[in-house]
């Protein structure tokens, strides 16, 4: 498999999540494709949004946005997520497409809101940072004790 990904990025949910599973792949470090350049022209041959992470198949299947790549390597991979048809699971999928769904969006937005509005970008900044803070001050008091879920990675 081929992960297309930068520094700093959601991308690092699929690098960790392959390296638990001991799935081999190459890394194509895309660090910069926010700019036009080589790394942007590359990762829009992948992911026409540009954006990372972008996984390759081995058999050439391109697979994008974290939530389905996380179900995916999860489905290969016994104990990267909680079993299925339990309580657990159940939890898993609320806060994995709660994350992907809702706090994704506020860096789509917020990061660099130069993109989306001409005028008063630093208020999209700042609103979409005060939605982010809520979103994770909600997530702080659904969330167990080691690890997400519970006892279980
Ligand atoms: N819906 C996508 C969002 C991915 C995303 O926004 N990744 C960021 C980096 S952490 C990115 O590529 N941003 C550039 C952009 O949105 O133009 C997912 O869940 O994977």
């Amino acid at each position: 498999m081929r992960l297309y990904g930068a520094r700093g990025c959601g991308s690092a949910i699929t690098e960790a999540m392959l390296a638990i599973a001991g799935r081999p792949h190459e890394f194509v470090d895309v660090g910069g494709f926010e700019q036009p350049g080589p790394a942007r022209d590359a990762l829009a041959l992948i992911n026409p949004l540009v954006q990372v992470p972008a996984l390759v198949l081995d058999d050439g299947t391109i697979l994008t946005e974290t939530a389905a790549i996380a179900l995916f390597l999860a489905d290969g991979h016994l104990g990267l997520a909680p079993p299925c048809c339990t309580p657990e699971r159940t939890r898993f999928y609320r806060l994995l497409i709660w994350l992907v769904a809702n706090v994704y969006p506020t860096f789509t937005y917020g990061d660099v809101p130069e993109r989306w509005v001409d005028t008063a970008p630093a208020e999209l900044d700042a609103s979409t940072g005060r939605r982010r803070e809520a979103l994770y001050r909600w997530l702080d008091g659904e969330l167990c004790e080691p690890f997400a879920l519970g006892p279980d990675l």
